[in-house]
C-alpha cells in the first residue's frame, strides 16, 4: 500500500484526457488499493486516476461517512441525465481550500467496469450523482474550476501558485 502524490491546480497535466482500459491487470489493482488509501488519507469522497498522475479511465469513490462503501469505476459513461438541475458547493482534492456552487444534473444513469471488469450500471442522484460527475470531467481533464469565470478561476490559480512557492520555499 502506498500514499500517492496528488497533482494540485494548475498543474497542465490535470488537463490530460485519460484512455480507456481495455484489460484489467495486476496494476491496476495496485493503483485501486493505493487511490482508496490516499483517498481516505485525505478525508475525499472520490478520487480519480488523473489527480495521481495515471491517465487511464478509473475513479474510485466512497461518499458514506464510515469508509464503508467503496466503489471503483473503470471506463464510466454517462448514458442518462436528469433533466433537474441541482447547485452545491463542490471542492477538490487538486483545488485544495477552495469551493464554490457548481450546477450538475440532479440525476444521472452510468454505466462502467468494476474491478472484476464486470459491467454495471447505476442510477445515482444527488451527492453521488454530484461526485461521479465531478470525477468523470477529471478523466477528460477538466477541473470544477474550469466552470467558474476567469477572474475566479485566475484568482484561485494565483493563490494556490502562491502557496506552491511559500511550500518550495520551506
Ligand atoms: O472530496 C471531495 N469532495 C467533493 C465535494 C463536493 C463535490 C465533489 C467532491 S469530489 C472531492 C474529491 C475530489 O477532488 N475528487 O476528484
Ligand atoms: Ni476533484
Amino acid at each position: 500500500m502506498a500514499l500517492l502524490p496528488i497533482l494540485c491546480y494548475p498543474d497542465p497535466r490535470l488537463h490530460t484526457v485519460a484512455q480507456p482500459i481495455s484489460s484489467i491487470g495486476e496494476h491496476h489493482q495496485r493503483l485501486i488499493k493505493d487511490m482508496f488509501e490516499t483517498m481516505y488519507e485525505s478525508k475525499g469522497i472520490g478520487l480519480a486516476a488523473t489527480q495521481v498522475n495515471h491517465h487511464e479511465r478509473l475513479i474510485v469513490i466512497d461518499i458514506s461517512e464510515d469508509s464503508s462503501n467503496p466503489m471503483v469505476l473503470i471506463n464510466p459513461t454517462i448514458i442518462k441525465y436528469s433533466t433537474e438541475i441541482i447547485r452545491a458547493d463542490e471542492g477538490c482534492l487538486s483545488v485544495p481550500g477552495i469551493f464554490d456552487g457548481i450546477e450538475r444534473a440532479k440525476g444521472i444513469n452510468v454505466e462502467f467496469l468494476d474491478e472484476r471488469g464486470e459491467r454495471k450500471m447505476l442510477e445515482a442522484q444527488d451527492l453521488l450523482s454530484i461526485c461521479i460527475q465531478h470525477e468523470i470531467d477529471h478523466l477528460e481533464g477538466k477541473v470544477f474550476v474550469d466552470y467558474l469565470s476567469s477572474l475566479k478561476r485566475n484568482r484561485i490559480r494565483t493563490k494556490l501558485l502562491k502557496a506552491q512557492r511559500e511550500v518550495d520555499r520551506s
